[in-house]
Formats: C-alpha cells, structure tokens, sequence
C-alpha cells in the first residue's frame, strides 16, 4: 500500500524507502495540509458524525450517519457495508462512545478503499525511461499533475523528467506546460500548434531515450469520454507510443475531477476501454464537500487510485493512503 512518495514507487537498484525517510515532522506537516485542505468535507461529515455517533445511538442514528456519507460521495454501496457493519460491532461487541465508534469508521472506510491486490497501487519507475501517459476529460487536472509529479520525482528521487507536450490543440497549453517543465526543474519536447500529438509523443520518447532521462511524462489534451473520434485518436496515441518504445506506456493515469462526483466512474470506464489505464488521479479534492469520492472510486472501480491533488501547488499532489484520507475527513 502506498502511503508516502518512497512507498508509492519502485525503483530499480536503490530503496527509496531507505534512502530518503521521511522525517515525522515532515510527515505530521503533510497530513495537516491535507486535513486542511479537505476542511469542506470534514466540516460537512464531523457534524454529522458528533450529531449521531457521540449521542445515544437508536435506528434514526444510522440513518443520519448513512446520509452524510451518501451526501459526502462515499457512494451508496460503501456507505451500506460499511455502516451495517459499524452498527453491527456496535451491538454485539459493545462498542460505545463517540471517539470509539469514529475510530472504527475510519478503520472501515479505509479498508473499503484499499486496492484488491497489494501494491496495485504503486508506480513501477523500473524502464528506462519509464512513460507515463496522462489522460482526462477537459480541465481535470492533467496539466496540473504532471507539473506536481515531475517535480516529486526530482525532488524524492532525483530522477530526471521530460516531459512531451502532446496537447497540441492550443498553444496556451504548450505554454502552461513549459512554465511547470521551469517549476519542476525537468526537460519538455513540444510541437506545433495543431501537428498530430502521436508525433510529439513519438518524438519526446526518442528525445527521452538518446538523453537517458529516467521519466517520460506525456500530457494530452482534454477530451469527454463520450467523443468516439477523441477517444479513438487516444488509442492512436497511445499505440503510437508503444511503437516507439516497446512496452510503453508503462503507466496511464486518468485524472478525474472530484467535483464531479459518481461521474468520475463512468469516466474511468470509457477512458479504460480506450488506453487501458493503469491508475486514477483524484484531483481537486480541496475543492469539494463531496471528498468521500476518493473512497466510493477506490472501492467501486477495479482500478487503483495512485494519487490525489488537494489544491493548485506543487506539494499538492500526494499517494492515495485509504487510512491517512480517512482520518483526515473524520478524524
Ligand atoms: N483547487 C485545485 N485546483 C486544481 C487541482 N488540480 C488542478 N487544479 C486547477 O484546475 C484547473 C485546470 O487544471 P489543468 O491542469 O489545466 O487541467 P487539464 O486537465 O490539463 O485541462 P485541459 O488541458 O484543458 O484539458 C487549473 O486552474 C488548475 O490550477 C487541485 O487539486 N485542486
Ligand atoms: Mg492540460
């Protein structure tokens, strides 16, 4: 299970893990970003919670705490299990109080999220280079999140990133990319404006391999999984990809704006038939009340979610830690 950067990657010849441990301050300091920045849908679930489970529990009170986790996106499936669970252990183990019965929500609802297998949700960065294709309805994040992951694998890693800017519909996308690649500290292979994305691709990957950049980050422009012809030139792209570098990509992340809600899941349907993605980038997570998204995706869809962006900086993107989230929406 990925719960920190180390832990989210493998990679070939050293431990992360080992080699950059993180301190537990610096630990301490992220997960009180992310509760911070999820304060809407902590606020919106903590008064829910402290309304039933910290009063005399009777029917009404499961059916409140089921409605705020409903109206929290946890979805209506999770929310089913996981509360006729609670209530469950609440009458024949005896469990009472108010901190005990959160504490063991918070349990549940993240064992509800963590992946079918384990490690599923880890990034194998063992190619060289390794391509990631980042692909996503319009204004989702992409962008965004290959900006905030060039610069963690530089930062946490040291690895060298290129990036290829293969959102060629307008030359203000271009641009936004550069001004990451300048962030991050990390090459960028562009285009013209309105030339075939495949090609930048194509090019990027051979630029990738003759420089021996480790990573190789492919931005795309942003289509709706109902438009049959984008989607069909995604499929282009990614098989063009795979003729320059056998194999690749090796990892493709959908980004799906948690603002959007249960959509998101038909999103990550179509987007899979098209490119076969390999994980679920859950963006925008700090601008929602609705953040128990991450938790009815992560449970709903067979595919992992890698990573979530709590706002628009570079230290806003983080691995997808089922108990960390969970404690930051009702711990
Ligand atoms: N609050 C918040 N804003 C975000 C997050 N991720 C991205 N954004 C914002 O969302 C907007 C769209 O982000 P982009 O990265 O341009 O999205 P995109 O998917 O590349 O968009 P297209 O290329 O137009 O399809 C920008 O204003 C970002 O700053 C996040 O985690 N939180
Ligand atoms: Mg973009």
């Amino acid at each position: 299970m990925a719960r920190d950067w180390p832990e989210l990657f493998i990679t070939n010849g050293f431990d992360p893990a080992e080699t950059v441990e993180q301190p537990e301050r610096e630990r301490r300091g992220f997960f009180a970003r992310l509760r911070d920045n999820m304060v809407k849908t902590r606020r919106a679930l903590s008064a829910e919670v402290q309304a039933t489970l910290f009063e005399d529990l009777d029917e009404e009170s499961w059916e409140r705490l089921e409605e705020a986790l409903i109206a929290a996106d946890v979805g209506a499936r999770t929310t089913a299990s996981v509360v006729e669970r609670l209530e469950r252990e609440a009458s024949e183990e005896g469990l009472t109080g108010g901190e005990q019965l959160t504490s063991r929500l918070v349990d549940l609802l993240s064992e509800a999220a963590q992946p079918a297998d384990d490690g599923a949700d880890r990034i194998d960065l063992r190619h060289k280079p390794t391509v990631i294709l980042v692909v996503g309805v319009n204004g989702t994040g992409k962008t965004t999140t290959i900006g905030k992951l060039a610069w963690h694998l530089r930062q946490q890693l040291g690895h060298s990133v290129l990036l290829a800017a293969a959102d060629t519909y307008r030359a203000a996308a271009v641009e936004q990319l550069e001004r990451w690649a300048q962030r991050a500290g990390c090459e960028i292979v562009t285009g013209a404006e309105g030339q075939d994305p495949g090609s930048v691709a194509f090019d990027a990957i051979a630029a990738g391999v003759a420089r021996g950049v480790d990573v190789v980050i492919v931005d795309t422009a942003g289509r709706l999984h109902t438009q049959d012809n984008l989607m069909a030139e995604l499929t282009k792209v990614r098989r063009v990809i795979g003729r320059q570098l056998e194999g690749a990509p090796h990892e493709t992340l959908l980004t799906v704006d948690a603002t959007t809600g249960q959509n998101g899941l038909r999103q990550a349907q179509l987007f899979s038939e098209a490119v076969d993605v390999t994980g679920i980038v859950l963006t925008k997570l700090d601008g929602t009340a609705r953040g128990g998204i991450a938790l009815a995706i992560a449970s709903d869809l067979s595919l992992p979610v890698k990573l979530i962006g709590t706002g628009e900086h570079l230290e806003d993107l983080r691995p997808f830690d089922p108990p960390e989230f969970a404690r930051a929406l009702l711990g």
